[in-house]
């Protein structure tokens, strides 16, 4: 039958069909209809009716939120990080990524791998939550552990991922009805095109021309609110949710300038984040963004957040070429970075440096 918070949430009555909503404990994920007696374990938001994933994807979650202005590349970027960490990466952290429902498996094919991984087409550009509601994918990343004189154990984390367009952030009706959720976010990645930036395109004027919506400084003065909002905190204390801000695209850069850097390398693999790697990388980016004229960012995001660490990502590996992915294929470069950081922060994933701990 028609919902009708289902129907709000969605603009639209299509598609807003469900069976009656009811409030209940749900131990053990499952519980009976008040009214047909009927037992049920599907659950829904008690605000906006959307599904939940299945209760084994209950806890201990954390929301990632991805946020990045139009064309900042955040499509692309899930889309291989995803495959990233269900194969070579997953592999490395002896960890499995598990879609939490049948929704996300389905959008994952349909909307991120099929079309670009397996027929190498780039993504269409993500449509505003305010025409086509946004929904989160929502996986299950557990890590088996293996410390030298303990037994194994394993540890999960729910992940949840939201592609978040920055010119959605601009409207408060957008925000309200379709992006609480960056006020609950446990953690932010924010990307950003270094083509966008005033000193990086060199000669050429950045793509977005002026509009100020897309500035990521803007943008990211946006999500700081929301989460203040939450948070409560007053404007001069910084905010203890880690922040991930990642340069992307990184391929483009001039080669000179990444001629035997930190951000050239790759990242040894051993299962562990390597701290030394770790400080290389952000005091590069760091140095990049002040040479870019995109200071600013750093500064601010010093002023704001308590622990932000800086990444350069290439999801493609290379620029594509006629709408499509480039000829040698996808080939990411530390695209995996700024997650393995925040397992880091949450405790899932040791940092090593050289010289011993
Ligand atoms: N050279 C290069 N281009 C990229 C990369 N990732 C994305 N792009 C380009 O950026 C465009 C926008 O990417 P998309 O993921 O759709 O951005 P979104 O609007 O933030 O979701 C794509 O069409 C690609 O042309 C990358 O790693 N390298
Ligand atoms: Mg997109």
């Amino acid at each position: 039958m028609l919902d009708d918070k289902l129907a709000e949430y969605l603009g639209s009555t299509a598609g807003a069909s469900l069976p009656p909503v009811f409030r209940a404990p749900g131990r053990k994920g499952r519980a009976d209809c008040p009214a047909c007696g009927q037992s049920t374990g599907s659950r829904v938001c008690p605000e906006c009716h959307n599904p939940l994933p299945s209760a084994y994807c209950d806890s201990p979650g954390r929301i990632v939120a991805l946020v990045g202005a139009k064309n900042a590349g955040k499509s692309t970027y899930i889309a291989v990080l995803l495959h990233e960490l269900m194969n070579r990466v997953g592999t490395e952290l002896d960890a499995s990524l598990v879609a939490c429902d049948d929704r996300t498996i389905e959008r994952y094919k349909r909307d991120f791998a099929r079309p670009l991984l397996e027929e190498r087409r780039l993504l269409p550009t993500t449509a505003s939550a305010a025409t086509s509601p946004r929904e989160p994918l929502v996986y299950l990343l557990t890590r088996t552990r293996r410390a030298r004189f303990a037994k194994e154990r394993n540890e999960s984390l729910a992940l949840v991922l939201f592609d978040t367009a920055g010119e959605d952030l601009r409207s408060r009706e957008v925000r309200d009805l379709h992006l609480r959720y960056l006020e609950a976010a446990d953690a932010v990645i924010f990307l950003v095109d270094p083509l966008e930036l005033p000193g990086a395109a060199a000669g050429t004027p950045p793509v977005a021309g002026d509009d100020p919506d897309s500035e990521p400084i803007n943008i990211i003065a946006r999500v700081t609110e929301a989460l203040r909002q939450r948070h409560g905190t007053r404007p001069g204390d910084r905010l203890p949710v880690p922040v991930a801000v990642a340069l992307t695209k990184i391929d483009v850069l001039r080669p000179e300038m990444l001629r035997q850097s930190a951000l050239h390398r790759s990242r040894g693999g051993a299962g562990v984040l390597d701290l030394d790697d770790r400080d290389a990388v952000d005091a590069q980016v760091r140095a990049l963004l002040h040479e870019w004229q995109a200071g600013q960012l750093d500064t601010y995001l010093g002023q704001q957040y308590s622990e932000y660490a800086l990444f350069g990502v290439s999801a493609l590996g290379g620029p594509p070429e006629d709408g499509r992915v480039g000829p040698g294929g996808v080939r990411p470069h530390r695209a995996e970075d700024p997650l393995l950081w925040l397992l880091h922060r949450f405790g899932m994933l040791d940092g090593t440096r050289a010289g011993g701990s």
